[in-house]
């Protein structure tokens, strides 16, 4: 398979999950601050020019990060890494959604790109605490559905990896997370899966998960 991906962006969820599943696949960066994905040659790959993409065995190219999470982990390896029965099916699938259209979507998106939301540079301040306010928000959701257990599905599956990703964004720019998500944070970065596609991405495992709780 062919994995279109950027270090430090959404596409580590995927990045985790191929690792975790000793998937055989090719590697290839997209410099999004480089416009590579406005290039003709990756737009016929992926006219939403965004990572990430995954070209699979058929040649057939998937897009969107639950989409991917949710075909690894159901059609590979056996659907070991997706749950067997419906009730963690949905749960799995209501966490994937909800941080990559709410968190990422609304929260992060204001925080990295408040110039996708107002052209005028003087609202930025106001868009990005709007963004950080709804991260705070939606961490507090996701941090009661984590009640009582260590990992979104029941078991370890592909919903790990995705939720990882926005505990790893908020780390990177200093927002506390909540006890069961700094608790499933950590348990994350213990996996040797997490901690080799973080440090083939450029950093440094060891240094991440210190910040303590609110
Ligand atoms: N809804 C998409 C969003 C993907 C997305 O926004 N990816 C970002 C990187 S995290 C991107 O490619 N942005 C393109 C850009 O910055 O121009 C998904 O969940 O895969």
């Amino acid at each position: 398979m062919k994995f279109y991906m950027t270090p430090g962006s959404c596409s580590t969820a995927i990045h985790i999950i191929l690792e975790e599943m000793e998937e055989i696949f090719e590697a290839h960066i997209v410099n999004l601050p480089a416009g590579d994905q406005f290039k003709p040659e990756y737009l016929a790959i992926n006219p939403k020019a965004n990572i990430p993409a995954l070209v699979r065995p058929d040649g057939t190219v998937l897009t969107e990060v639950a989409a991917i999470a949710f075909w690894l982990g159901r059609a590979r390896k056996r659907g070991q890494f997706w749950p067997a029965n419906l009730e963690d099916e949905t749960r799995a699938l209501e966490t994937m959604i909800f941080v990559t259209s709410s968190l990422h979507g609304h929260g992060f998106a204001r925080i990295f790109a408040p110039g996708q939301f107002s052209a005028d540079s003087q609202a930025h301040a106001t868009i990005e605490a709007q963004g950080r306010a709804l991260v705070q928000k939606g961490f507090g959701i996701v941090n009661q559905t984590l009640e009582g257990r260590k990992w979104v599905g029941g078991d370890y599956g592909v919903a790990d990896a995705v939720l990882f990703y926005v505990e790893f964004w908020a780390d990177k720019i200093g927002l506390a997370l909540p006890a069961n998500l700094l608790a499933h944070y950590r348990a994350m970065l213990a996996r040797p899966a997490v901690s080799q596609v973080l440090r083939e991405e450029g950093y440094a495992p060891d240094k991440l998960g210190q910040r303590d709780r609110v």
